[in-house]
């Protein structure tokens, strides 16, 4: 079992009080996993003191060799892949491809913003006078606050500290505590690649505590937050009274549309990777399915006989399909949400309970769940569940499809299955989502172009991603004019 600390200015070290927490595997809780620094309000002054202190060293190293150490990082995360994802399956649970994945991410983003080291373009434009040029570069924010949630362990760390870093900023990070043991290893990877201290900084604990004293730590520049809506606002709102920049990706309610003439093969299969894939714990899962009417039979037979297949368990397994969601307090709330589902009418078609079979009875395993004739009003249709639980809702005609996937109060992720060219076009200008996907499920960003959403999915500028949502995240523009004439400024006003 691992002892996992605090990383602040070049040290791992203990929590100031000396408490600590556990990391347990969701899918045995009798599994440690790590005993964990549990950090209070002094730990986050150190932390913080450490970024600040690094700042102007980090600021003023050139962006090439800022880049130089997130390639280092990706050859280091790609030689221990393996052992990286099965520790985020462990940790965290979600099936071992999966985990690898998350930590394959993490490794394309470090590759990619150790190219933009070497970029990091602004803008020349000609002046409006013979003798001056304009400019614009990029600068950085200063000291990042970067709060990240469990459900990407390396991922989601990597898309926020990897453009920070190569923007010049000094970070203080601060995961879920239920994935300490991934974050520190992500931070022990970007140690070996040769980060100087306090660029760098680690900190353990619960979001209340430990994250909002960070948000709102007077030497912070700049949040980043990944997590709930809830959480996210209360956020902001600190931050608004503050005047200080804040950047939240707050989930999703994401839908999608299987049209008339849909390929049923291609929009069943997108709605169980989207639906049940990393048990339906991403902010981008498919949790609604509009159905044409037309195809609505057809499509709830063959979606409710392709989920019964999916094997739940323990994500190390290579028959798993589907693993444990996160904790206990996820878990009642998911079951929570069932029973809601029930109470307001809607079909329980499949699932609908925990699993404890075999070796899963040790774990947080809820069956995969799928309600039928869900009406878009439904609480099950609103709310994000965050969990294996899919809502098929009935549409009348493409028109009504897309009112029913812009109905809710978030705008991440949707996609719409259809070969009608025409209205794959209507559906790319008309669906209110950050994301849309044409015939393919509504998860699977790739690190390249922005990620982010509308609505309550999302605040600011883009989370993550490409250059919108890494380098206009990460950096300020910086406007610089510059006057070569030698001639007094009033002599070369003509206009
Ligand atoms: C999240 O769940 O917070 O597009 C992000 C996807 C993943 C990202 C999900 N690459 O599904």
């Amino acid at each position: 079992m691992e002892q996992i600390k605090n990383y602040i200015r070049g040290k791992w070290v203990d929590a100031k009080s000396g408490e600590t927490f556990q990391s347990i595997n969701p899918a045995n809780k009798d599994e440690v996993i790590g005993i964990v620094s549990k950090s209070g309000r002094k730990d986050v002054d150190e932390a913080v003191k450490a970024a600040r202190e690094a700042y102007e060293g980090w600021r003023l190293t050139p962006a090439p060799r800022r880049g130089e150490i997130l390639f280092r990082a990706a050859e280091i995360l790609l030689k221990n892949k393996d052992a990286l994802g099965k520790l985020e399956t462990r940790e965290m649970g979600k099936v071992l491809p999966e985990g690898l994945g998350d930590v394959q991410e993490a490794i394309d983003m470090g590759y990619y913003l150790a190219g933009e080291g070497r970029r990091l373009s602004g803008e020349t434009v000609p002046s409006e006078l013979p003798s001056k040029d304009t400019k614009s570069i990029r600068v950085p924010i200063g000291v990042f606050g970067l709060i990240t949630p469990w459900n990407f362990p390396i991922a989601i760390p990597a898309w926020k500290i990897f453009p920070a870093l190569v923007c010049g900023n000094t970070v203080v990070f601060k995961p879920s505590s239920d994935t300490s043991v991934c974050a520190a290893k992500f931070v022990e990877v970007l140690v070996e690649a040769g980060l100087s201290k306090g660029v760098l900084n680690l900190v353990h604990g619960s979001g209340g505590e430990v994250g909002e004293y960070l948000v709102s730590h007077p030497e912070v520049n700049a949040i980043s937050f990944t997590g709930s809506f809830d959480t996210g606002k209360h956020l902001e709102a600190i931050c608004g009274a503050i005047h200080r920049i804040i950047v939240t990706e707050m989930g999703g309610k994401n839908a999608i549309i299987v049209m008339d003439d849909a390929n049923l093969d291609l929009a069943v299969e997108g709605a169980i990777w989207g639906g049940f894939g990393t048990t339906g714990q991403r902010c981008t899962a498919a949790s609604r399915v509009v159905v044409h009417q037309k195809v609505y039979p057809a499509f709830i037979d063959r979606f409710r006989a392709a989920a019964s297949r999916l094997r739940l368990g323990d994500g190390l397994q290579k028959e798993t399909d589907v693993g444990p969601v996160i904790n206990e307090s996820q878990f009642n709330k998911i079951l929570n949400y069932i029973e809601i589902g029930k109470k307001e009418g809607a079909t329980l078609l499949l699932g609908g309970k925990a699993y404890r079979e075999g070796n899963c009875s040790k774990g947080y395993f809820i069956e995969p769940t799928i309600f039928g004739e869900v009406t878009p009003d439904m609480r099950i249709a609103q709310e994000e569940i965050f969990g294996p639980v899919v809502s098929v809702i009935r549409a009348k005609s493409f028109e009504d499809a897309i009112r029913t996937v812009n109905g809710t109060s978030y705008g991440l992720s949707s996609s719409i299955y259809t070969q009608d060219v025409n209205k794959s076009a209507v559906a790319e200008r008309d669906l209110e989502t950050g994301i849309v996907y044409i015939n393919a499920s509504t998860i699977g960003a790739e690190i390249q172009l922005p990620f982010g959403g509308i609505k309550q999915s999302g605040y600011g500028r883009k989370e993550a991603g490409g250059r919108g949502g890494a380098l206009d995240t990460y950096s300020r523009w910086k406007v610089i004019y510059r006057d070569f004439s030698g001639k007094l400024q009033k002599a070369q006003i003509d206009k």
